[in-house]
């Protein structure tokens, strides 16, 4: 008789996240717990039962080729001068550091310049009067960039300058704009909306892209096994690809966007998971791409589907949305925000969305498992972005039919309203934000319609009432607490009187902290910075819109150059960049133009340059003597904060306008003690 043997199978105990330690956001914490009640795994959870690799996070592991991956020993124990780790083919650490970092910024050029090339394509089919659902709503805009893609707005007529057909104008811009892409020869007509002194570095550094996709193909090529050997000229492509993203591919789609669905004025909105509403139809769009969302937005406005939405029980329509496209439809039409990135699937977990409607870009593959949980439809719009899990629906999107898209995918979510479970928990925290800034907005604001103009900004910034002005953007991530860094340097900074500049998720963590009213002013701000904000009725931290609007800050540091001061360049600004959670490739496009275009950028959590010490320093130090801008790693919110502060005073001092500040800080006790000892 054969011998039973007994097995003793230890029980596999899953880590789970602690909800606490993985958010700052109460609304998030509590969705956490209720998943796990529910045994459904997140993020939060997947984050705690994996660790990342230490080579990879240090950006030297190569997988160029099959001979690979090569994984370099980290660190430690290395003498940079004296560092003789290599993979099998002799790439040495700075080598393959710097290709991964290339790589990244091809990835995330890439992905912005696509969107911007979608929407250009549906500019060509609206200005061809193929597409009937858009029209052009902001014609001022139009004619504000006709000029820098040298499209002439006036013609000559009998001796007199006449206004050109609004048509043709926008024919034209939208042949010059698809051009930008791919043509032959030249370079990148938005590079001269630069300040003339930065342009100048570009080009003496031989920097100045040549179209958008060929910077981006040529650090693909260049960093195929076997091509480009020196770091230092990677990363001059890698400057190429990224000033492509920011003042090419990002701009022209926040430009495009604008003339099309309107350029975003300020306007008030609400932000967090509490915005869902029980009684209503659910429908949260997320991604970057906002050509259907904005149609969304007129279908779930229009009376027919409120008339269906009643007709099947519920109160109306509650649009909302996560990541950058939410941030597109907030900045224009006061769509609230669910969520961040990291949200996605908390706001599924609620119960309560009938249908989440995906496009491009952060959106997390396990949304269909979660999805399948619920009654939610999750429905892909785009071509190059499906899923392949059965319970996805695939509605593709074509601009020549759009309206009735939209109307097919909100009449897909009323019906669904009906399946909804009675496992619905719908947190309740959600607060008031004032969204909607831009370059033209903040001119406005601070000048008048006509008057309007950026020098009432210089002029605080001269007299110190306003110390600088921080550019604080990007992603969540799971490796970090949950907007723990967003908020902490964001209220360090206007602590400080440094007024903030938002995009991306950072803007989304500031609107559900609150921070996006005027109120804000007189409860966190420095003296200087409450004072001005209290006067023209602005909060500290300005919306600025989404992942590829980070081109508004680029040309809101412009109009600061031009209006003049003691300042002749970006790099000479008071001003810095920080990215605190980051986590996508575009992340790093961004950081690098920011950089290029000389702004100190610091980033939080890691940076995969840490294993690659000449490299990293390359980065963090040499860079700077060539663009003025630099970068820098901090994972400590408040030294993050610090160091930008740091710079910002550097410059200050620089300019000679660091007196001033003490001048305007100084109390009426200090100013009496003064002029009574003068
Ligand atoms: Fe290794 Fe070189 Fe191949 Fe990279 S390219 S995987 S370092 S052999
Ligand atoms: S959505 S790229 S997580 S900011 Fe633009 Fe947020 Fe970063 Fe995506």
């Amino acid at each position: 008789m054969a011998e039973v043997t007994k097995e003793t199978t230890k029980e596999k105990v899953k880590k789970v996240a602690d909800p606490v330690a993985s958010s700052i956001d109460t609304a998030t914490q509590q969705m956490i717990a209720r998943a796990q009640e529910l045994g459904i795994d997140t993020v939060f959870d997947r984050a705690a039962a994996m660790k990342p690799c230490n080579i990879g996070t240090q950006g030297i592991c190569c997988k160029n080729c099959s001979m690979g991956p090569c994984r370099l020993p980290l660190t430690k124990d290395v003498d940079p001068e004296n560092d003789t780790r290599k993979g099998l083919c002799g790439a040495t650490p700075n080598t393959i550091a710097a290709r991964n970092f290339a790589r990244m910024v091809a990835g995330g050029a890439a992905a912005h310049s696509d969107h911007g090339r979608c929407v250009a394509e549906v500019f060509m089919s609206v200005a061809r009067k193929e597409s009937h659902d858009y029209q052009i709503k902001d014609p001022l805009k139009l004619l504000a960039i006709a000029p820098h893609l040298g499209v002439e707005t006036t013609v000559e007529e009998n001796g007199e300058a006449k206004d050109r057909n609004l048509d043709e104008i926008a024919l034209e811009v939208a042949e010059k704009a698809l051009a930008e892409w791919g043509k032959p020869e030249g370079e990148l007509l938005y590079l001269k909306r630069a300040p003339e002194l930065l342009y100048e570095k570009w080009k003496k550094h031989g920097v100045l892209p040549r179209n958008i996709d060929r910077e981006i193909v040529e650090i693909m090529h260049r960093t195929h096994m076997g091509v480009d050997q020196d770091y230092k000229n990677i990363v001059k492509q890698c400057t190429r690809a990224a000033i492509a993203d920011g003042w090419g591919g990002s701009m022209l789609a926040t430009d495009l966007q604008d003339v099309l669905f309107g350029t975003p004025y300020p306007l008030q909105s609400e932000a967090n998971l509490g915005v869902l509403k029980a009684d209503h139809v659910n429908v949260v769009i997320h991604g970057h791409e906002p050509v259907l969302s904005e149609m969304i937005v007129a279908a779930a406005q229009s009376q027919e589907m409120l008339d269906y939405a009643k007709s099947k029980g519920a109160k109306g329509i509650q649009l909302s949305g996560i990541c950058c496209t939410a941030n597109e439809i907030l900045q224009r039409h006061g769509v609230p925000l669910c969520g961040t990135f990291l949200q996605q699937e908390l706001a599924i977990i609620t119960g309560a969305v009938d249908a989440m409607v995906v496009d491009i870009q952060c959106i997390f593959q396990n949304l269909a498992n979660v999805a399948k949980c619920f009654h939610t439809k999750l429905i892909t719009t785009h071509p190059i972005a499906r899923m392949e899990q059965s319970n996805v629906t695939h509605i593709e999107f074509d601009e020549h039919h759009a309206m009735e898209d939209a109307k097919r995918i909100v009449k897909m979510a009323i019906d669904n309203f009906q399946n909804r479970g009675s496992e619905v928990m719908i947190p309740k925290q959600k607060a008031v934000q004032i969204a909607g800034f831009g370059v033209e907005s903040i001119e406005y604001h601070l000048g008048g319609t006509f008057r309007g103009t950026f020098y009432t900004l210089n002029d605080n910034i001269i007299n110190g009432r306003i110390r600088g002005v921080a550019g604080v953007v990007g992603c969540n991530n799971a490796r970090t607490r949950h907007n723990e860094g967003h908020i902490a340097i964001v209220k360090e900074l206007i602590k400080n009187d440094v007024i903030v500049l938002t995009t991306g998720c950072n803007g989304i963590a500031c609107a559900m902290e609150g921070l996006l009213t005027p109120e804000t002013a007189g409860v966190f701000c420095g003296p200087g910075l409450k004072e001005v904000c209290e006067t023209v009725g602005i909060p500290p931290v300005l919306h600025l819109g989404s992942c590829v609007d980070n081109s508004r800050i680029l040309l809101a540091a412009t109009e600061v150059v031009k209006a003049g001061g003691p300042w002749k360049d970006i790099s000479d600004l008071p001003v810095a960049g920080s990215a605190p959670e980051w986590m996508s490739e575009k992340a790093i496009s961004i950081g690098h133009y920011f950089v290029s275009s000389g702004v100190y950028t610091v980033f939080g959590v890691t940076l995969p340059v840490s294993g690659a010490p000449i490299f990293q320093k390359y980065l963090f130090e040499e860079l700077e003597k060539m663009y003025g801008g630099k970068w820098d790693l901090e994972a400590d919110p408040i030294k993050h904060a610090q160091k930008m502060i740091a710079h910002i005073d550097a410059k200050r001092k620089a300019l000679g306008i660091d007196k001033a500040r003490e001048r305007q800080l100084m109390d009426m006790a200090d100013r009496m003690k003064l002029e009574a000892t003068a």
